[in-house]
């Protein structure tokens, strides 16, 4: 439940408009002193659209390529007709207590038709190709640098060889929408190097004048599904470089382009597909189904020359990197290459602006992965070097993909959210009728697997599969951005997703006899095993907390909404009696928060998901205020889970213990998350020992991006939180951040939040109100809350002079 106690006391147009520039504190460094040896080491470019990660070697440069809308697959009915008329004898046996029985009949009638994600028509993120350097001129480089400037979204590969200084730039253009590579040296004529491009599969490439184009067309699926004919009418894609050099010459052949000894060259890369936008969903601009060999050639009309286009694409980036800046206590690991400073980060801890870097890397991960008209950040966020990502790089709905936008608002990117609630938005019309198909029910829902092709039916392995509160779950990202800058006009385009959600669970909820409660049946608690009552392992459930936290959280938050529109005010009333009609959150006899409706204990005790603590976090459900005795629970949830996990999973832990205000247990599970992951073609897909590779990149392993955007929002949680009703600043802040300085946080009820600390105090505040509202503050733990009106536009400072 996200209680706004922050009240607005009037709301204008203007609180859509939320983050200042913050003044820049200092942005971290990131570098290399050598070349990249595997993708993990690659820098991550990007402009919401398309990607590049550049390797930076000095005789051979690959620059792996991504657009975030090239998918495989395509639309086909996955909806199971026959899976309805199983409901009732599936929800008898679960409420007779026979799990184990009820499981087997999910797994055999409950799961979408065809192979789901394990088959060709749900489609797969891809990899959209790679470009190759191949330079001529030897010699020994000596000097190498490979950095990418978090101030400017520019990476920079430089070095000397034979006496001669090479330097390349490259970046991806927010402004032109086209990859940029610049390359220069300090002697004329010096440049020399063959262009050519390659992919896994399915693709022709050609040279011709000063262009090197590139296009396909991927897989459709193989029609196991219901869809009609089976033609290959899977998403083209297309791409064109153009190079531009100063002196020497250019020649074309076949497939390849060759530069010799010029003075100078640009690079510009232009890529697209003929990707229509999300089924049933009003239009993306991004994406037009427009032909993509027309779209890439316009996009290289009318291109400045480099200094304009570097100007135009810093602006726009800083406009939204520099709304943030933190400050914190550095050693003498601090300036090390960023490879080997993580390296000396897993035995001393106390570099703690590597804090501040994770932090900032993230948000530039999302101001790099996407942009409003375009696509969410998916299980890549952008940008993935295989054919077949890992996962199909899709959208996970029981946790990765709402852990990607944590901290869209806490940490001043609200704009970035929008692809998100596009997405959402676009999943109601094939939800409502999977809602219909499997539940019987209206409404709309969707389970664990999202991809952009409008899929909303349960998975095909109802281990995890069987989830059915991920729409609910995203609903709370709709709240949550208008907590953040209350916004009437726009909850009121949003309202009917969320009443839709919750009508869903209205009529699907179903009384259990046994506890008289009700509960989702059948579901799951994400991806996790119980024992049953009678010795028998099973997933499927009948209802778990953190179903329960979900639901009592989109019940309440909906309700909220039709109050404040004006609208529905019979039905939301009913929805809130409804909620007290779930089962609290409880209490298990280990001391635990107990996961499932019953005290079942876990068949895996260190599962990587910690569902049932939702309401900790994410959720707001459990406050050391509101719910002491849960909070213990929580604690004790997590000991017993362990520390050690998946990437995500570690991230999502560092939020829990800022969230129980344990900063040093914060920043050891911010260490874990750090650790270096190990690079390679040997990369399991296993369960634990997640970490970090060298370029910062989340280890699941393999790389999956939503440990970064956790534990950058998790930086955020442990700095300031305002879920409880007012601001707490320095949260969770451990021992090792003796003192600092952040600016440009947002608060829920419309805040931007400045301040610094020393000795675990703060010494100074600066608060401005987006909105006209009241303002309550909680400086440091021992001091007392000070509350106060506060006009749109004023600001309030506050000095440690003040403090009562
Ligand atoms: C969830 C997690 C897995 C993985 C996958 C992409 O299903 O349980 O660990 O992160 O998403």
């Amino acid at each position: 439940m996200n209680r706004l106690l922050i009240v607005p006391a009037l709301i204008t147009a203007a609180a859509a408009v939320s983050c200042r520039t913050a003044e820049p504190l200092s942005t971290p460094d990131y570098w290399f002193d050598r070349p990249a040896v595997a993708w993990e080491e690659s820098i991550p470019l990007g402009n919401g659209r398309v990607g590049m990660m550049p390797w930076g070697g000095v005789e051979s440069e690959r620059i792996v390529l991504n657009e975030i809308s090239l998918w495989s697959g395509n639309r086909w009915d996955s909806d199971n007709p026959d899976a309805l008329a199983h409901l009732p004898e599936i929800r008898r046996l679960l409420f007779a207590g026979r799990e184990a029985e009820a499981q087997r009949l999910v797994y055999d009638t409950f799961t979408c038709l065809g192979r789901g994600s394990a088959g060709p028509d749900y489609g797969c993120y891809q990899n959209f190709g790679n470009l190759y350097l191949d330079f001529t001129g030897g010699g020994n480089a000596e000097n190498y640098r490979r950095e990418l400037d978090l101030d400017r979204a520019v990476s920079r590969t430089t070095f000397t060889r034979d006496g001669i200084d090479f330097v390349r730039e490259y970046f991806t253009s927010f402004t032109r929408d086209v990859g940029v590579v610049r390359l220069t040296a300090s002697e004329g004529g010096s440049i020399g190097f063959s262009l050519r491009f390659e992919r896994d599969e399915r693709f022709t490439a050609t040279a011709s004048g000063d262009e090197l184009t590139f296009h396909g067309q991927l897989p459709s699926g193989d029609g196991s599904g219901t869809r009609a004919g089976a033609g290959d009418d899977g998403m083209c894609y297309h791409g064109r470089v153009k190079v531009l050099p100063r002196g020497g010459t250019l020649t074309a052949g076949a497939d390849a382009l060759t530069v010799t000894a010029a003075d100078e060259v640009l690079l510009l890369v232009s890529l697209a597909t003929d990707f229509a936008g999300l089924p049933d969903s009003p239009p993306l601009a991004d994406y037009t189904g427009t032909d993509p060999a027309l779209k890439t050639a316009a996009l290289l009309n009318d291109i400045p020359d480099y200094k304009t286009l570097l100007r135009e694409h810093t602006a726009h980036y800083g406009g939204m990197f520099h709304r943030v800046g933190l400050t914190l206590p550095r050693n003498a690991n601090s300036g090390l290459p960023t490879d080997r400073r993580l390296a000396a980060f897993a035995t001393d801890r106390t570099d703690a602006d590597v804090a501040n870097l994770y932090m900032q890397f993230g948000r530039y991960l999302l101001i790099s992965s996407t942009r409003p008209g375009g696509l969410p950040p998916n299980l890549q966020g952008l940008w993935a070097p295989q054919v077949r990502t890992p996962w199909n790089g899709d959208y996970h709905l029981n946790i990765n993909l709402q852990m990607n936008h944590w901290g869209a608002e806490t940490l001043g990117l609200p704009e970035l959210h929008h692809p998100l609630f596009d997405y959402t938005a676009s999943l109601v019309t094939p939800g409502t009728r999977t809602a219909r198909i499997y539940y019987g029910s209206e409404g709309w829902t969707t389970h664990i697997l999202g991809n952009v092709w409008g899929f909303t039916s349960p998975g095909e392995h109802p281990s995890w599969g069987a989830t059915n509160t991920s729409g609910a779950w995203l609903c709370q990202h709709l709240w949550e951005h208008h907590a953040f800058a209350p916004d009437p006009e726009w909850l009121r385009t949003v309202y009917p997703v969320m009443r839709g959600a919750a009508r869903f669970f209205e009529e699907n909820l179903v009384e259990d006899p046994r506890t008289g409660w009700l509960v989702t049946a059948p579901t799951t608690s994400p991806e996790n095993t119980y024992i049953t009552s009678a010795g028998e392992r099973a997933s499927v459930s009948p209802g778990s907390t953190m179903d329960d936290q979900i639901i009592r959280e989109l019940f309440t938050n909906t309700a909220a909404a039709a109050r404040l529109l004006g609208l529905d005010a019979e039905w939301a009333a009913g929805l809130e009696a409804l909620a007290s009609r779930l089962k609290p959150t409880t209490v298990g006899r280990h001391g635990q928060v107990m996961e499932w409706p019953f005290d079942w204990d876990e068949a895996e005790p260190h599962h990587r998901h910690v569902s049932q603590l939702y309401g900790l976090y994410p959720g707001a459900e459990l406050t050391w205020g509101s719910t002491p005795e849960l909070m213990e629970a929580a604690r004790v949830t997590l000991e017993r889970r362990g520390d050690d996990s998946t990437g995500w999973s570690m991230a999502w832990k560092i939020a829990f213990w800022a969230r129980l205000h344990d900063g040093a247990r914060a920043w050891k599970l911010f260490g874990d998350l750090l650790r270096p992951a190990a690079v390679g073609s040997e990369i399991q897909y296993n369960g634990a020992g997640g970490g970090t590779y060298p370029a910062l990149f989340s280890a699941h392993p393999p790389m999956q991006i939503d440990g970064n955007f956790g534990g950058s929002a998790a930086v955020g949680e442990m700095l300031m939180q305002s879920h409880e009703g007012f601001i707490r600043l320095l949260a969770a802040v451990p021992p090792q951040w003796s003192e600092g300085r952040v600016s440009g946080l947002r608060a829920r009820g419309g805040f931007t939040v400045g301040f610094e600390w020393s000795g675990g105090k703060v010494t100074r505040a600066t608060i401005e109100a987006t909105i006209d509202g009241t303002l309550v503050l909680l400086t440091d733990p021992g001091s007392e809350p000070l509350s106060r009106e506060m006009k749109m536009g004023e600001i309030f400072e506050w000095k440690i002079e003040d403090r009562k």
